[in-house]
Formats: structure tokens, C-alpha cells, sequence
């Protein structure tokens, strides 16, 4: 998109606006980030077999020897996918969680904490991610060999979905290195954002500075294009005073399980 707003040349300043959001476009790498050891959370853009688009929230299988990974060759049911990422030796085996608007919450965000997340387009268009509440800066992109379908556990039908890395790492445009409200998350690409339920001054330049938010609540986060966000794009998550995950944290396997990290929480 081009807007002409004057002679080449012209300097403009960008006013701030609606928390802060121009203030600072310092990049922050991904290592920056992992070193506050974040929630990571794995979100795949789907359609569905019978069209319907969602966003379908994942959660790392494991038994008791830990993580589960595919062997490249077993059937895979439907509500799975085998997920080989830049720097795995082995495709992880993730669920599909039912992820229609209505179903329940799963995603509880600490306030005050960095999270990662990360955005898989499984379908064949581009959609434009966007979260409510807070801005949030993209740290990768990284390149996907096309979606492919395995064969489900009977071998009749179209089963889990496979996808692995090119190893290619896609370069941000310049102006996707500031505070972002919505990215693009393009076919066989994995968009990883760092999203701060914190508050941060004008001249932040990491992760690890900023207060925060003292704001909690329940918010959505959808595809920005209409009809899709009307179609089951869409999906709540509920940012949580720290001292209420904090107490979660004691209540053992009764209730909500850790997610990848002791710190993020979803509901199975
Ligand atoms: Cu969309």
C-alpha cells in the first residue's frame, strides 16, 4: 500500500497514538527474548475440510517419557500435527485443539510477563493476525515446506498435517520491526511474535525493560479480515493477575495443566 503525503524527501513525524504505539521501532531479536524464558504458544491458521477457517490452538503431546514425536512414517490422526521446526532434529507431534469462538478459554496470559507466539498457516491464503490489548513486535519468520496430509490411523482418509522448516530464516521488512497490532502470516510460514502484557517506555529498546500492564481481563485475538474473523477466526484469552497464576501454579494436576512452559497455562 502507498500513501502520498508529500514532496520526496519531506520528513513527517508519526504522532503516537492509542498506547504508545509509534514510539519505538528497536527490533528485539528472538534471543533477547528467550532469555526471560517465555510462554511459548503454537497457533495453526486452518481451513478446515469442509472450509470452515479457525484459529487452532496446540498443545505439545507428551506421555511419561516426555515429548512425542513422529516417526516420519506412522499415521497420524486427524487432530494432530507433526511439526518440524528450525533447529529440530524431529517433526514434535502437537494436538489440534477444537478452537471454534465458543469453546473455552485456553490461553491465560501472566500480566506482566513476555510471551512468545508463534503463528503457522496451514491453509493456503494469507491472513492478517491481530491481537487486542497489546502491541507486540515480530522477531521471525521462518520458511515451510507446503502442508502436507498424512494418512489417519485407518489409512482411508486424509489425516494429520505435516510441516517442516526449509531452514530458511525470511527476512522483516523494515517496516515490520516496530510495535505491531497486526501481521501478515503468509502460506507455509511461521510468524513468531514477542507480545508484552507490559507497559513500556518511549525509548525501549528490550524485552526486558517494561512495568507491568495492570491490565487484565478477557480479549480476542482474530484474522483482520472481516469474513474471516466472522468464520471462527477468532479467539478469546484472558490476561491473569500474576498472584492468581502464581497460586495456580500450587494447585498440582487438578485442574488447568501447564502448557509448554510451567508458566502459560491452557485449559484441555
Ligand atoms: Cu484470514
Amino acid at each position: 500500500m502507498c500513501f502520498d503525503v508529500g514532496p520526496p524527501g519531506t520528513r513527517h513525524e508519526l504522532l503516537s497514538w492509542d498506547q504508545e504505539l509509534l514510539p519505538s521501532a528497536a527490533p528485539w531479536s528472538l534471543a533477547d527474548v528467550r532469555r526471560l524464558d517465555p510462554v511459548e504458544r503454537l497457533i495453526a491458521l486452518v481451513e478446515g475440510d469442509d472450509g470452515m477457517l479457525q484459529l487452532v490452538e496446540c498443545a505439545p503431546l507428551r506421555d511419561d517419557a516426555g515429548e512425542r514425536y513422529w516417526d516420519g512414517t506412522s499415521p497420524v490422526p486427524a487432530a494432530q500435527l507433526a511439526l518440524r521446526q528450525p533447529g529440530d532434529a524431529r517433526h514434535r507431534l502437537y494436538a489440534l485443539l477444537p478452537s471454534m469462538f465458543s469453546d473455552a478459554v485456553r490461553y491465560l496470559a501472566r500480566d506482566g510477563d513476555v510471551e512468545l507466539w508463534k503463528a503457522i498457516n496451514l491453509s493456503p491464503d494469507t491472513h492478517p493476525f491481530h491481537i487486542h490489548l497489546v502491541q507486540f513486535k515480530l522477531v521471525a519468520r521462518d520458511a515451510y515446506a507446503p502442508v502436507r496430509r498424512l494418512p489417519d490411523l485407518t489409512g482411508a482418509r486424509a489425516g494429520g498435517y505435516e510441516m517442516h522448516t526449509t531452514g530458511d530464516a525470511v527476512g522483516l521488512d523494515p517496516a515490520e520491526l516496530g510495535w505491531k497490532d497486526t501481521i501478515r502470516v503468509d502460506p507455509a510460514q511461521m510468524a513468531t511474535i514477542a507480545v508484552p502484557f507490559r507497559a513500556y517506555a518511549p525509548s525501549d529498546v528490550g524485552p526486558e525493560q517494561g512495568t507491568r500492564l495492570y491490565v487484565t481481563g478477557r480479549y480476542m485475538y482474530h484474522c483482520h479480515i472481516l469474513e474471516h474473523e466472522d468464520h471462527e477466526m477468532m479467539r478469546p484469552f484472558v490476561v491473569m493477575p500474576p498472584e492468581v497464576v502464581d497460586h495456580m501454579h500450587h494447585a498440582g494436576g487438578a485442574v488447568p495443566r501447564a502448557s509448554a512452559s510451567a508458566r502459560g497455562w491452557y485449559m484441555p
